[in-house]
């Protein structure tokens, strides 16, 4: 095959990182297993007996989520890049990786990552090369994504680069460690106008699986806006009736806001079957016929495991029982895994996250962002439609927080442009995916705070323009799985009793089911909750006073935009806050 056009690129980072030896990856099985058991003789990854081709590791404790003060956005103008990014100079900040990266994969293997976002094929799929100095990324990369030299045959277009480091030379002989990373040094820099991505110091998720957050959000965002389409931080399901009518919806949460469960859902009402396209992120397209089509540009889930149970998640824990990667979830002696809500009691000689035997008062087993990641085909409910090179047709788009108090469990908007309005307003209180505080309460426009590579008045212009585009839009609709009583537990069960919501808005869009129109938008006149004991007034209850301080909190924020923030989306905001003074 044909590798010299991307031969000058490899030989200068090479030139630059100074690796001990040079790995392309073919993306074979074979390879694979002997990456894999290399980092078995290393001790990084322990083989679990109880689970086929399955490995357990654990992270260095300071790399164990998403680091967003070290995510950088390099356009040119500062204004570019927006208010939510951190931002630099490409030359500084150039020279600054220069600095980082300069021998820096000294004694170590450079690993050559082809990769394809999105079904070969596609016309709608994208091509990465990710060079990295970790073979626990190849390995993830082998399930998340399309990967292997092969996927470059008869390509002649453009690729992203992705150059991505733990950030740790070994002088000869030195011992390395089971995890190694730099968080003093941490760096996840953007170059959207030259569309690169450079990664140092962290070997966790989204830092470093660089066709993941970086490439399919980050970089392709900013493609999307100039190419007329949209690239989202969404799940993708398909969802069928009792009639065996079938309808595909996209959901936006926050991470670690229910987009994995909701994907998998196994629906607690008869008849109905939900199945997975995706359940992290979609490319959304517009197809011939004026409508809004989703392709999934990943192979696999990097999914959270604690909360993971055959009662919350069947799906899930069918699609992990083989050919797994297990990262900061505990160990159990016969070599299976554990997590905080797994369904079972801890049993005794639990190894925790930490690598050592578990002290329950130290602090969780498995931490809460510990993964899984397992590839898309092993799961039961894979839609026989996931791979289509079109994408599926979206019915209905759906944004959601995790909200203890205000927002209700479903509602929907008035029209295309008060969606988006609903998109830019969201809030969540924050989880583990990224280090920060849990459980502060902050504005995650349409979940992607974190993921969009330029600036988000723009980015909201773009959702306007779109809708401008055709007539056979979704509808919108926003949900809060999370509301919490006055004892301070969840109000609305969720997991698989979400289908009762998905099927109003199956009927919704259907013109079959009726609604109330409220303040905020229409709300269910009634829903399907048979055998199921809920006070639902209380779960869709608007509470003007509420909603008067969200709109006041809403109007601070949007002015953080200035004069990128679309008038329409003020104009909805005025809206709001006229329909609530009535
Ligand atoms: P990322 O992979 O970080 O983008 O997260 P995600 O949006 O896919 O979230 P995921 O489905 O993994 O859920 C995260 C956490 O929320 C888990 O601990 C789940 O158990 C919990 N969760 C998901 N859905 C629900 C729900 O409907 N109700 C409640 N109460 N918790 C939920
Ligand atoms: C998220 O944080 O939204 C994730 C996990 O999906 S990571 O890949 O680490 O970004
Ligand atoms: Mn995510």
């Amino acid at each position: 095959m044909n590798i010299s056009q991307y031969q000058t690129w490899i030989d200068e980072i090479v030139a630059l990182c100074k690796p001990s030896r040079v790995h392309l990856c073919d993306g074979s099985e074979e390879e694979y297993d002997r990456i894999a058991a290399l980092m078995v003789k290393q001790h990084t990854l322990i083989p679990l007996k109880k689970r086929p081709s399955s490995f357990w590791c654990h992270s260095d404790p300071d790399d164990v989520a998403r680091v967003e003060e070290c995510t950088f956005i390099c356009s040119e103008q500062k204004i570019d890049a927006g208010p939510t990014n951190n931002w630099c100079a490409p030359r500084e900040m150039h020279e600054r990786l220069k600095t980082l990266f300069s021998g820096c994969m000294q004694g170590r293997t450079m690993y050559v990552v082809p990769y394809c976002m999105g079904p070969i094929g596609s016309p709608y799929s994208k091509i990465g090369i990710e060079i990295t100095d970790s073979p626990y990324v190849v390995l993830n990369m082998k399930i998340m994504t399309r990967m292997g030299m092969p996927i470059l045959q008869g390509r002649s277009g453009g690729f992203v680069p992705g150059v991505h480091s733990v950030g740790v030379p070994l002088k000869p002989h030195q011992q390395d460690v089971p995890w190694p990373c730099n968080p003093k040094q941490r760096m996840i820099a953007h170059f959207p106008d030259e569309s690169s991505i450079w990664s140092f110091g962290s070997g966790y998720g989204g830092n470093a699986l660089l066709g993941k957050k970086c490439f399919a959000l980050r970089i392709a965002s900013v493609l999307a806006r100039k190419e007329g389409w949209l690239a989202e931080h969404m799940l993708i399901l398909g969802i069928t009736n009792p009639q065996g009518q079938k309808k595909y919806m996209v959901a936006a949460f926050p991470s670690a806001c229910g987009k994995t469960n909701l994907a998998m859902l196994t629906p607690t009402l008869p008849g109905w079957k939900v199945e997975c396209v995706g359940d992290d992120i979609a490319w959304l397209h517009f197809g011939a016929d004026g409508r809004l089509y989703a392709i999934n540009p990943e192979a696999g889930y990097f999914g959270v495991a604690p909360g993971t149970s055959m009662k919350t998640n069947p799906n899930a824990m069918q699609t992990i029982r083989k050919n797994t990667l297990f990262t900061n979830v505990a160990r159990t002696l016969d070599g299976d895994v554990w997590w905080e809500g797994i369904g079972q009691e801890a049993p005794p000689g639990l190894i925790s996250w930490l690598g050592g035997p578990w002290d329950p008062k130290k602090g969780p087993a498995a931490h809460p962002n510990a993964r899984f990641t397992a590839p898309s085909s092993q799961n039961p409910i894979y839609d026989p439609e996931a791979e289509n090179p079109q994408g599926v047709p979206i019915s209905a788009v759906i944004f959601g927080g995790r909200r203890g108090s205000v927002i209700p469990l479903i509602y929907e908007s008035f029209h295309w442009q008060h969606g988006v309005f609903l998109g830019a307003s969201v809030s969540s209180e924050m989880t583990a995916a990224a280090k920060g505080k849990i459980g502060t309460l902050r504005h995650d426009p349409f979940a992607m705070l974190p993921f969009c590579g330029y600036n988000m008045g723009d980015y909201f212009a773009h959702w306007l323009e779109m809708g401008k585009r055709s007539k056979g839009l979704p509808r919108i609709y926003y949900v809060n799985w999370f509301r919490k009583g006055a004892d301070g537990q969840y109000l609305w069960p969720g997991f698989g009793e979400n289908v009762r919501v998905l099927k109003w808005i199956f009927e919704r869009t259907s013109n079959l089911a009726s609604a109330e129109q409220s303040p905020i938008g229409y709300l269910p006149a009634a829903l399907d909750l048979s055998g199921l004991d809920v006070d639902l007034r209380e779960i869709l209850r608007v509470d003007l006073a509420d909603w008067q301080r969200e709109v006041q909190e809403l109007t601070s924020y949007f002015q953080l935009f200035k004069d990128r923030m679309p008038s329409a989306l003020l104009e909805e905001l005025r809206g709001l806050k006229q329909r609530l003074s009535l």
